[in-house]
This record gives structure tokens, C-alpha cells and sequence, in this order.
């Protein structure tokens, strides 16, 4: 996935290089930075001294000597001053300097920390949107998978107005269908355990019943689908399913996944690279679901073209279909997706931002 949101230590991160929210003496710290050093080792804080500080907005990269990555990129953020002292423009410089240098430095992974989010006091609600806004618009142009590495998920939201918001859909949704289920579920309870046509008199001293195979033990849930299955025992015994060959029966294939995606991607006016990557999808799944006429994709990656191709909820439906799939109002992380298809918010950053936020697994691949 190009771009992902990860709880973890960034220390601990298996990536070509991290990056450090730095001060502007790069000698060290506490929170992030102080981390960094000590997990890196001494000789860190020795090549650091040689570089002769950083400014505000930009970064400059190390070695990793003791971390599991190639190199430190060591990025310096604003301190938050209430937003009117440049601090967004500030941030936006220090991300875009971090990602120039693992470009030129052929980083094919790299991972962030929230910059400025601590010690400097940056709302962390907004360090996250310049962090993904910046991010998402670099992998519009280049590949790369970047990591935003959340410390402390207590301390991370999404805006307060976006969560409440999606948080009263989840509710209006999710919690309406489960109580219905709940209220179906006692309603067959309280139904009677009988359904066949027998005169009532008859099924005290009933053993079997010829027609429908009820038994009077058996529970209404398990009667009804007895019940249910018998057509489908019928289905088989149909002259004609066996008239045709197999090839011949897959000879009337519809169209497929993938043929339907390139089909809308030609219809969009996309080029392939503008679509995937505009889904967070890499760059290798979607050549091997370009050359797979019958590619059976995730249900995480069929989402995530129907939102690159900014589709309406029931074409979303359709090509869910095509690969097996629906979306399902007993699922927190689809509802979230659906909030923001019916909000015409197709922004696929934005959309993990908030399924990272309901602890739901992440859209792309
Ligand atoms: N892994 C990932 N994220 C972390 C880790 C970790 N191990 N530790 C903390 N964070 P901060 P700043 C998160 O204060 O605001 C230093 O003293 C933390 O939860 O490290 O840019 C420097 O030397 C927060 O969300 O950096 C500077 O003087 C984010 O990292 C000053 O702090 C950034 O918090 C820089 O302040």
C-alpha cells in the first residue's frame, strides 16, 4: 500500500529510512528524536554534529548505525504558535525536504512520525492532514510506500466535527440493523415451533411429518431452513444444467474484475497510472490485475478503485459484485465508506484517516 497509517515505535520500523522529528541543532532530544539516538547508538549523535544544525522546514539524512533501516532523515518542524506564524507551510516544506531526500537517496519504504506533534504542540488533528495531504500528493507523481507511524492512538484523532459526524452515521446504521437483528432473532423465538399444515390436534403424537420433514423438536430456525432448501435440491435435478459442456459453459463468462476496471478507467478519462495511484494501490498489483484477465481481487482493493474512479454507491455496489463482494451495513468499515461516497468525498487518505481512526483495517494495497 503507497501510503499507510501504522500504530508502532518508528524505531522498530523494517523500512529503508525513518525519519526524525528533529530540533534545529540536530544534537538530540526528547520524545521521537531522543528514541531515535538512543535505539541508533552513540555514533548517531557524533555524524549528526558534523551536518551543523538544520533550518525550520527542511531535513538532512544520516546513517542508521544501530536501527534496522539504511538511513535517518532528520526533518525539522515548526513549533505551533496558534496557526497564523506559517506553521502549516512550514510543515508542509519539512515533509516535502524528508521525501526529496529518500528519493535521492533510491528509498523505496520510508516512515514518518506525526512531525511537530509533541514537544512542538501542533494540533495533531492537523500535523495528520498536512502529513497525508503532503504525502498523498507526493505519490501522485512518484513510487513509494510511506508509513505514518501513530505512537500513541489515545492521543490521535481525526477533526472533532469529522469523527462525531461519521461516529452519528455509524450509529444511525450499525447499531439500527444490529437491534433489528436482535429483535428478529427473539421475534422467530416467539413464533410457533410448527409450520406445516397438520391439524394442531395431530402433533402432540407427531413423529415425522411426510410433507415437510418437521419434526416437533425441531427449532424454528432450523425448520425454516429445511424448509428453504428444497428448491434448491429441485434446482439439480433440472434437464437441461447438464445440456451444455463445461467450455462451453464458461464460454458465457461476463465480463470480469478486471476487464470491467480498465473498461471505467477508459471511460474516466484516467490514464492507468493516474487511477492507481490515486487509489493507493501499488504499482505492481495493478500491472498483474491489468495481464489477469480473471485476477480475483481483495475486497480492501476492489474499494479502492471504485473510489479512484469516484463511482456512485450503486456502481461501487456493481463492481463489488463482479468480484464476489457487497458492501454491509453489519461491517463499521463499510458504513464508513459509505459516509463519505454519500458525502462526494472520494479522497482515499482522508477515507483511511477515519477508518484509522474507528480501528478499521485500511483501504489500497
Ligand atoms: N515512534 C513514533 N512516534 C513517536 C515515538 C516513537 N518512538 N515517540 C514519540 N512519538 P515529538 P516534535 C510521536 O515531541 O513535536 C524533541 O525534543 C509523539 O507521540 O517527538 O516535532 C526534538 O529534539 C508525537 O506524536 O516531536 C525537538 O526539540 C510525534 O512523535 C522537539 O522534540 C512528535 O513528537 C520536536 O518536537
Amino acid at each position: 500500500m503507497p501510503l499507510g497509517i501504522v500504530r508502532n515505535d518508528i524505531t522498530k520500523m523494517k523500512v529503508d529510512a525513518i525519519v526524525n522529528a528533529a530540533n534545529t541543532t540536530l544534537m538530540g532530544g526528547g520524545g521521537v528524536d531522543g528514541c531515535i539516538h538512543r535505539a541508533a547508538g552513540p555514533k548517531l549523535l557524533i555524524e549528526c554534529a558534523k551536518l551543523r544544525g538544520c533550518p525550520t522546514g527542511s531535513a538532512k539524512l544520516t546513517g542508521a548505525y544501530r536501527l534496522p533501516c539504511k538511513y535517518i532523515i532528520h526533518a525539522v518542524g515548526p513549533r505551533w504558535h496558534g496557526g497564523n506564524c506559517n506553521e502549516e507551510a512550514l510543515l508542509t516544506s519539512c515533509y516535502k525536504a524528508a521525501l526529496q531526500l529518500a528519493k535521492e537517496h533510491n528509498c523505496s519504504s520510508v516512515a514518518f512520525p506525526l512531525i511537530s506533534s509533541g514537544a512542538y504542540g501542533y494540533p495533531k488533528d492537523r500535523a495528520l492532514k498536512v502529513a497525508i495531504d503532503t504525502i498523498g500528493e507526493f505519490l501522485l507523481e512518484n513510487d513509494m510506500d510511506v508509513y505514518i507511524v501513530i505512537f500513541d492512538k489515545n492521543a490521535y484523532r481525526i477533526s472533532e466535527k469529522l469523527f462525531a459526524d461519521i461516529k452519528e452515521y455509524i450509529d444511525d446504521n450499525y447499531v439500527d440493523k444490529h437491534t433489528d437483528v436482535r429483535i428478529d432473532a427473539m421475534r422467530a423465538r416467539s413464533m410457533p415451533r410448527y409450520s406445516c399444515n397438520m391439524p394442531s390436534s395431530d402433533k402432540a403424537s407427531y413423529t415425522e411429518c411426510a410433507e415437510c420433514t418437521v419434526g416437533p423438536d425441531m427449532p424454528f430456525e432450523a425448520m425454516t431452513a429445511r424448509q428453504s432448501a428444497k428448491p434448491m435440491v429441485k434446482a439439480f435435478s433440472m434437464p437441461n444444467i447438464t445440456a451444455l459442456s463445461l467450455d462451453d459453459k464458461l464460454n458465457q463468462l461476463d465480463e470480469s474484475f478486471s476487464e470491467m476496471l480498465l473498461r471505467k478507467i477508459d471511460e474516466s478519462g484516467m490514464t492507468d497510472a493516474e487511477c492507481y495511484k490515486k487509489a493507493n494501490i501499488d504499482r505492481k498489483l495493478f500491472s498483474k490485475i491489468r495481464s489477469d484477465k480473471l485476477y480475483k481481487p481483495s475486497k480492501p482493493t476492489v474499494i479502492a478503485f471504485a473510489i479512484a474512479l469516484e463511482l456512485p454507491i450503486e456502481e461501487v455496489n456493481d463492481m463489488l459484485m463482479k468480484a464476489g463482494f457487497a458492501l454491509s451495513h453489519s461491517n463499521k468499515s463499510d458504513i464508513i465508506i459509505e459516509y463519505f461516497i454519500e458525502h462526494g468525498n472520494y479522497n482515499i487518505f482522508e477515507i483511511n484517516e477515519a477508518l484509522f481512526a474507528f480501528d478499521q483495517s485500511l483501504i489500497g494495497a
